[in-house]
């Protein structure tokens, strides 16, 4: 039994060492991804990597840091082993998106750049249009001229999302019609059809991924759920009293971000471009949400939560939750976190951000009543 023992350790080494130089044998794959320092952008820049992926990211120039999301990443790029790369551009220069394709010489390009949010998109409309809308046109633009010029094979990911569906009521699917509610869905339905009408007029293998709502830790803070989890950990250790919120009865299909950025990465593999629902199939009120998140650490959300009108939005979108058939059979995709799992995360790791921030207000680093 210790020889048998010792042959499969053996076995083990030997196919681990054939792993690494079957790796270092493939030419590296070259990723470029625009919103790199978003939620999404971060979670596929992790997952590329551990593919042995060269990762080069689109970041705009700001006047603070915008790169906190990949800090855990970041090696300095004079170092060898550096494989993620960040190059300042911007979905509204052009020029910007030509350069850095020509330069870095991508396999797969992933369009995750966005003025995401849906309230803001009613008043920022003709931004939110240039980026969204325009932005995707002009990455595909310079996508198909790199391809003209150069003769090399590119792929291309278009970050779209159920909000195009909008008013159009669920299960929604690849085949639901498009009915968007705000500036930020009707830009996503331009961009849609900007990479279908690629794909059948210039044979580009681009790919439509139409994500439901997807969510973590890293969520920006302003969308509903980060939103409730980080009152929620403020609210148990003492820090904040109140959470102002719109309309607590739209239903949203959430998932894990970290999952659907997988699903992203699946459809650029498949012999044939497409385009995908990628959802979880369950549905659950804002209302539902909060009762989750602050049952958690055993809170009744009623008293905290008031109704701030503010966050009502002109037109809203009352319930999403999507059929994600299509990915599951021909991708072999599927959730691995529920939503229950997910409110979990979130308020756990934002009560440990709580008990920091606490720690810091104690000690007068911090104004304990700068609401974020
Ligand atoms: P985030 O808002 O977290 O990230 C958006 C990214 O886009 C950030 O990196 C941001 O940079 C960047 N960006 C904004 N404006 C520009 C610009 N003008 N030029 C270049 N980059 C820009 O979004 P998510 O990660 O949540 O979403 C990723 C994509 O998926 C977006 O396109 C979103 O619309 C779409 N989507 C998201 C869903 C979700 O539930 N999360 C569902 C369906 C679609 P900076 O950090 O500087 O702000
Ligand atoms: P959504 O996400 O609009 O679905 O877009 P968000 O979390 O902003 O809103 C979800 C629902 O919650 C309601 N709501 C509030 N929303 C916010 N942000 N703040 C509040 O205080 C609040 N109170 C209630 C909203 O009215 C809405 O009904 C997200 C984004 O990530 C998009 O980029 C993406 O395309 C879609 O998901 C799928």
């Amino acid at each position: 039994s210790k020889i048998s023992s010792s042959l499969g350790e053996y076995q083990e080494v030997i196919k681990s060492k054939m792993a690494e130089t079957k790796q270092q044998l493939e030419p590296l794959r070259v990723a470029l991804i625009s919103g790199i320092t978003g939620q999404d952008g971060s979670y596929l820049t992790e997952f590329l990597l551990a593919k042995g992926y060269e990762v080069h990211g689109i970041i705009r120039r700001s006047s603070n840091f915008n790169t906190q999301r990949l800090e855990h990443l970041y090696i300095d790029p004079h170092n060898s082993s550096a494989r993620m790369k960040l190059h300042y551009g911007d979905l509204t220069d052009a020029s910007s998106l030509r350069k850095w394709v020509d330069t870095i010489c991508p396999d797969e390009v992933y369009n995750l750049g966005a003025q995401s949010h849906v309230g803001v998109s009613f008043e920022n409309p003709d931004y939110t249009a240039d980026v969204v809308a325009t932005g995707a046109l002009r990455l595909l633009e310079a996508v198909r001229t790199h391809i003209e010029t150069t003769g090399r094979k590119v792929k291309y990911y278009q970050a779209g999302s159920s909000e195009m569906y909008g008013a159009t009521p669920p299960p929604q699917d690849e085949t639901t019609i498009f009915h968007p509610r705000s500036p930020y869905a009707v830009s996503k339905v331009a961009a849609h059809w900007y990479t279908v009408n690629y794909r059948e007029a210039y044979g580009l293998f681009a790919c439509n991924g139409i994500l439901f709502n997807h969510e973590s830790p890293r969520r920006g803070e302003n969308f509903v759920t980060r939103k409730i989890t980080r009152a929620v950990g403020r609210i148990k250790i003492g820090l904040q009293k109140k959470l102002f919120l719109g309309n607590l009865q739209a239903s949203r299909d959430w998932g894990f971000a970290g999952d659907y950025v997988e699903a992203m990465w699946l459809m650029l593999q498949q012999d044939k471009p497409d385009d995908y629902v990628v959802a979880t199939e369950d549905s659950h009120t804002v209302e539902e949400f909060l009762e989750a998140a602050f049952g958690y650490v055993g809170l009744n959300w009623k008293d905290y939560v008031a109704i701030d009108p503010r966050y009502f939005r002109p037109s809203e979108v009352d319930n999403l939750r999507g059929s994600a058939a299509k990915a599951r059979e021909a991708l072999g995709w599927k959730p691995k976190v529920d939503f229950k799992q997910l409110v979990a995360m979130m308020v756990e790791s934002d009560l440990e951000r709580a008990k920091r921030e606490k720690v810091l207000a104690d000690n007068g680093f911090i104004d304990a009543h700068q609401q974020p």
